[in-house]
């Protein structure tokens, strides 16, 4: 099934909290690994020492200062860009596989929108962080913000960190967002993710399976 080209594939899936992006990535990265793929996988933010460091600075909750959310568009895409510079773009040119849990998306979904940063301004940042590179697909887990939330508070033991602790409304916005602004990318799969989970596995597979066939015909 391998390709004869040198150069790897970035797959990004997106979704709400919840939605069960990390689930998925764990279960494809097997399923490639066993074709023969050699697969990376990655998310945002994080995955570079700097990158880990603005992940946590992103996620604390701050009493003493209002947190921007220019402040914050401007360090997720600080955070993108040395994973993208320092180990996405390197490992593509090497000819591995990338599986990247969120990438771009999420700004235009959760900092973009009617209380946040306009689109046009997010293209502008967007353009000098990672100029016209895409993704070769990107995956959209839909879920419902309440089904997505209470999978995570089932799941967690600890306290929900600062973008958690928003409002469900916010959360609604988000998905929204999502469903409008995925419609305008190149190449993009939406799931429906309020099934159980091997339901969503099963059409995970089916959808991969399909999309690397017509890569390979
Ligand atoms: N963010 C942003 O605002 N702007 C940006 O540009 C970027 C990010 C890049 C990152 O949080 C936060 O940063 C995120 C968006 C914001 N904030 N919020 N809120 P993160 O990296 O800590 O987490 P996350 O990306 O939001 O994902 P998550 O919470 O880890 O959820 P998930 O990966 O989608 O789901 P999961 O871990 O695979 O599954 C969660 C649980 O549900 C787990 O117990 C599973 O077993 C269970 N699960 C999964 N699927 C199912 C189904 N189908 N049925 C039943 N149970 C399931």
């Amino acid at each position: 099934m391998k390709s004869c080209s040198n150069f790897g594939r970035y797959i990004v899936v997106e979704g709400l909290e919840g939605s069960g992006k990390t689930t998925m990535i764990g279960f494809v990265k097997k399923m490639l690994i066993k074709e023969g793929f050699d697969i990376l996988t990655v998310r945002e933010p994080g995955g570079t020492p700097i990158s880990e460091k603005i992940r946590k600075l992103i996620k604390k909750n701050f009493l003493e200062e209002k947190f921007l959310v220019k402040t914050e568009l401007f360090m997720f895409y600080a955070a993108r860009i040395q994973l993208m510079e320092n180990i996405i773009l390197p490992n593509l040119k090497s000819g591995k596989w990338v599986i990247g849990d969120r990438n771009f998306l999420s700004s235009y979904a959760y900092q973009g929108g009617k209380y946040g940063v306009k689109d046009d301004e997010i293209d502008k940042i967007n353009k000098i962080a990672i100029g016209k590179f895409q993704p070769d697909l990107i995956i959209y887990l839909d879920v419902f913000p309440e089904i997505g939330i209470s999978r995570i508070h089932e799941r967690k033991s600890s306290k929900l960190d600062r973008i958690e602790k928003r409002s469900l409304d916010f959360f609604h916005q988000v998905r929204n967002r999502y469903l409008h602004i995925i419609k305008n990318q190149k190449e993009f799969m939406i799931i429906d993710a309020n099934q159980d989970l091997s339901s969503v596995k099963r059409l995970f597979q089916h959808k991969i399976c399909s999309w690397m066939k017509r890569l390979y015909q």
